[in-house]
């Protein structure tokens, strides 16, 4: 009698202390912790981890991010930040906040088509004329309604940033026109389309997660690869290539994401904290990478690389080229939601012409 009278107790003890606070322990080993400035008072520890380095505009604005939030939060929430790759590539990173073993990671939306397929119009090459009008799309109505596509896959999205419009590097030869992708080497992310456009402009083009990328070019595994101007600079890729053909043939959208399990148990101030912080340094992850394409690109110059721009009629082959590539995939992404798209970039363009 008296056994199970104590054990009667101990049980209520372990009721009562999972009720007030043991997701902590589980919390603590993956996703946040639930308390926060209103709650239990313990802090709770964002792991916030990307693929390029630290003096990467989309580092610099991260780290205005974890200003903000820990400002606003009265340190309820803590920031750790990691660069280069140092928590894994951006399809294992955003693996990880599914699982809530990680809380933020910032991918381009490329990798992000492996878990929401329509994300895939992003990367259509030549979709967006320029920063403007994509800025005007994504933080628009069409953008919110790619983010809130994300749930599903128990991911949150807060806002949008920029890689930017992306341009080749190689070590063989300047790209003119599309005949000199014939049989180059090129590394790709890890998305389907930007494999079967560089295969229909004649490259041999292999999927590579970014942390391996700089070895590959200087052991020649591949000839080259595509990122925009700052990454390019930053990353020194000047040192294993020669040639950098300015295609712009995608803008490579960012999108901050953040863990749903850890963003369902933030507060809704907190939720907005985080969400509203995300857009503010976005804004600033924008205005950092915009100076530093202009800046970069004297640079790349300067640090003895053969630099050149395409025309606009070489550019209308490539569009021609990778169009059947186009329409495949809006086959597959279903063809209202690639309208919308197009629809949301011609009001922009047209707002814009106003
Ligand atoms: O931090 C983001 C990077 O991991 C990645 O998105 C960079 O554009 C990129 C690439 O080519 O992998």
């Amino acid at each position: 009698m008296k056994k199970i009278f104590s054990l009667l107790v101990l049980a209520m003890m372990v009721l009562v202390l999972a009720a007030c606070g043991g997701g902590n322990d589980d919390a603590s080993e993956g996703s946040g912790n639930e308390g926060g400035s209103e709650g239990s008072g313990e802090t709770k520890t964002i792991r916030a981890g990307i693929g390029l380095n630290d003096s990467h505009p989309q580092y610099l604005a991260l780290l205005e991010w974890k200003k903000l939030v820990e400002e606003r939060t009265d340190g309820a929430i803590e920031v750790e930040t990691y660069h280069s790759s140092q928590l894994g590539d951006d399809r294992g990173m955003t693996e990880a906040l599914q699982l809530g073993s990680q809380e933020v990671t910032i991918p381009s939306t490329a990798p992000i088509a492996n878990f929401v397929p329509e994300y895939s119009v992003f990367d259509f090459p030549f979709l967006f004329p320029n920063e403007e009008v994509a800025d005007m799309v994504l933080d628009g109505e069409v953008g919110q309604k790619f983010l809130d596509k994300l749930e599903d896959q128990n991911l949150v999205g807060l806002a949008y940033w920029e890689n930017g419009f992306r341009d080749v590097t190689n070590s063989e030869r300047a790209i003119e026109t599309a005949a000199d992708f014939e049989g180059l080497k090129l590394r790709t992310m890890e998305n389907d389309l930007h494999l079967d456009a560089f295969s229909a402009l004649g490259a041999n083009p292999t999927p590579m997660a970014f942390g391996e990328l700089f070895t590959a070019m200087q052991q020649g595994t591949v000839d080259g690869q595509e990122n925009p101007i700052p990454t390019i600079y930053l990353q020194g890729f000047y040192e294993v290539q020669d040639y950098v053909s300015t295609t712009h043939h995608i803008y490579s959208p960012f999108v901050f994401l953040m863990s749903k399990e850890f963003f369902d148990g933030l507060t809704e101030e907190q939720q907005t904290i985080v969400t509203e912080a995300a857009v503010e340094a976005g804004a600033l992850n924008r205005e950092l990478n915009r100076e530093a394409v202009a800046e970069y690109a004297e640079e790349l110059k300067a640090e003895g690389m053969n630099y050149n721009d395409i025309t606009p009629e070489a550019r209308a082959e490539m569009v021609e080229i990778v169009q059947p590539v186009l329409d495949e995939y809006a086959e597959q992404i279903g063809k209202e939601t690639v309208q919308e798209v197009y629809d949301a970039i011609a009001a922009a363009e047209a707002e814009l012409a106003e």
